[in-house]
């Protein structure tokens, strides 16, 4: 595979001049070194020439896409698999419009993005620049801090600095810079700025008797349970989560970037079972994860069960239904100071545990029958049959479609933090390709497999593009039923006819990728599945295997999405 830094860095950061003055674009990319960051992922627009000139200069490596959109999600999957700032430049005017729905997807999913604006010219500000547009007050309700960097090149290293500290600072989230081109083309001496990183999963823990109060509910309960979510990942609260379960005998359910966080084989680990779990539980613990839609609004947790809400930071609305007691900070303090408390374990909860596996297990065999279904084309659990015995434990599986990554949802076990990327609550078509370009990219040595609707690969197609050039073997797998299934399905529900909701059957999207430089497969029956996915996994650069699926298979959705 290709590395974007070869392709891009090709030669050794020169030396800063010796008056000490630097370009904009050159501060900025000192900066961001200095926080660790090594990748910018971008598209061109001249607005953004100086900060390029100060990341080539600065051994950043520049990883272009071809649309904005892509760029942003590319920043948030860095984030998501690492942990840590993820960075993307944008073009003033469109190039900042173009992503809002990614920085949308960051925020609802508090992942910590550093989105960088070109900008009109100050000097000229208002008198009707090429591409001039004011950004600030239209991205600010989606990040924690936007601001523009008004004042002159002097300001940008404190102003990178801060905006990087408030990305990660929990909850964290995205932020935005824009930077006038004249500011930024313009020099300026080096500041001596804080240069101090955030160190994400510390900071002050939870109070105690809020612990204590949590410890007297979780020491009697019989049959506890413990829900996690992104939150937990975000505050590195893993192995915390793992020692409190095991020593307490708490089953663990988990969902969004929680996944991974238990290995899927664990024998606290539940996932089948988790509607069960939740349903008569007497304890929850809420770890991370809000009581939004994914949890029925709180309605999937037994009406008198008594929660414990975890969390990093205080909740950002209102919890939908009373919580018996909530721990704010910290993630591993409190669970640890949970562990350390709630004494010893009653009896019951060997049943209690027992009784959830047997579920487990039987629902697990009772999935068998789809996962073997041998018809043509293929139930896409079929499909998710083969592929799990391809992935290795770490494989990154990003998710980016509807129906068929549904059933992905339901199937595809995680074994390890960070490795099951999907869009999150916002649900927006069209990221995956920008993760999976990052997470491979973050992770060169993992499987990264990105599941695709047929729908959902028309948004970012192009950047199959971007996976050729920079050589990054990203194995796609496109779930081809020509429909809009998620959208089909339930409007035939309801109105028993549906518009809008086809696709051009048996498109061959393979042929289409193999134009853009990376090699593709096309499947129609069960049985050329498994040697198409092994080519693609061993061809060494991006690939793309097209899987003609079932129109007629519905994903079987118990509740509705609003
Ligand atoms: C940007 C965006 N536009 C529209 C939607 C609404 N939507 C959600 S799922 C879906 C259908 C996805 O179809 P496809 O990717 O082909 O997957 P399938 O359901 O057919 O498996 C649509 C249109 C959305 N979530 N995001
Ligand atoms: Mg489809």
């Amino acid at each position: 595979m290709g590395n974007a830094d070869e392709d891009h860095v090709s030669e050794p950061a020169a030396a800063a001049p010796a008056t000490n003055e630097l370009h904009g674009g050159r501060l900025i990319a000192r900066r961001l070194k200095a926080h660790g960051v090594t990748r910018l992922f971008t598209l061109s627009g001249g607005h953004l020439f100086s900060i390029y000139d100060g990341c080539r200069a600065e051994g950043i490596a520049i990883v272009d896409v071809r649309h904005e959109q892509s760029a942003a999600f590319a920043a948030e999957g860095w984030a998501k698999v690492t942990r840590s700032i993820g960075v993307c430049a944008l073009t003033a005017g469109p190039g900042v419009t173009n992503a809002m729905s990614a920085i949308a997807s960051a925020s609802q999913n508090h992942s910590p993005v550093l989105v960088l604006g070109g900008r009109a010219p100050q000097v000229h500000w208002g008198r009707g620049s090429l591409q001039e547009i004011d950004h600030v007050p239209f991205v600010r309700p989606l990040v924690k801090l936007a601001a523009t960097a008004s004042e002159g090149p002097g300001e940008i290293p404190a102003l990178v600095d801060e905006a990087i500290r408030v990305a990660l600072t929990p909850r964290s989230g995205p932020v935005f810079l824009d930077f006038p081109i004249d500011h930024v083309f313009g020099q300026a001496p080096e500041s001596l700025a804080d240069s101090a990183v955030v160190q994400p999963g510390t900071g002050a823990g939870a109070d105690r008797r809020s612990v204590a109060r949590a410890a007297a509910l979780l020491q009697d309960a019989e049959r506890p349970v413990a829900m996690a979510g992104t939150g937990l990942y975000w505050g590195h609260g893993e192995k915390a989560l793992q020692a409190l379960a095991e020593q307490h005998r708490i089953p663990v359910l988990l969902n969004g970037l929680g996944r991974g966080c238990l290995p899927a084989d664990h024998e606290l680990c539940f996932s089948r079972a988790r509607s069960d779990a939740l349903g008569a539980a007497d304890v929850a613990l809420v770890i991370g994860a809000p009581l939004d839609f994914r949890l029925g609004f709180g309605a999937s947790i037994a009406a008198d069960a008594e929660i414990i809400a975890i969390d990093v930071a205080e909740p950002e609305r209102d919890h939908p239904r009373h919580v018996a007691a909530e721990l704010y900070g910290s993630l591993s303090q409190a669970l640890e100071a949970l562990r350390a408390l709630a004494g010893s374990v009653p009896s019951q909860r060997e049943a209690w545990v027992a009784g959830l596996r047997e579920t487990e297990a039987e629902r697990r065999a009772a999935q068998g029958p789809e996962l073997s279904d041998p018809r043509a084309p293929l139930h896409p659990m079929r499909v998710y049959g083969e592929l799990a015995r391809m992935l290795a434990r770490d494989a990154i599986v990003v998710g980016d479609g509807g129906d068929f990554v549904s059933f992905a949802g339901r199937v595809v076990d995680s074994y390890r933090p960070g490795c099951w990327l999907d869009p999150g609550p916002f649900g927006c078509l069209g990221s995956g390709p920008g993760y999976a370009l990052a997470a491979k990219l973050a992770r060169p040595a993992s499987q990264v497999v990105l599941l695709l609707g047929d729908g959902a690969f028309g948004f970012s197609a192009m950047e199959f593009d971007t996976l050729a050039r920079h050589g990054v073997a990203v194995v796609a797998v496109l779930g081809n039923n020509g429909i809009w299934g998620l959208e089909k399905h339930p409007m035939e529900l309801l109105y028993g006819y549906s518009v809008a909701a086809e696709l051009r059957p048996e498109t061959r999207y393979d042929e289409l990728v193999r134009v853009l430089g990376c090699h593709g497969e096309l499947v129609r029956e069960p049985a050329q599945l498994r040697p198409a996915l092994e080519r693609a996994l061993a061809c060494g650069g991006p690939a793309l295997v097209n899987v003609l699926t079932d129109a007629g298979v519905a994903y079987p959705r118990r509740s509705s999405l609003v």
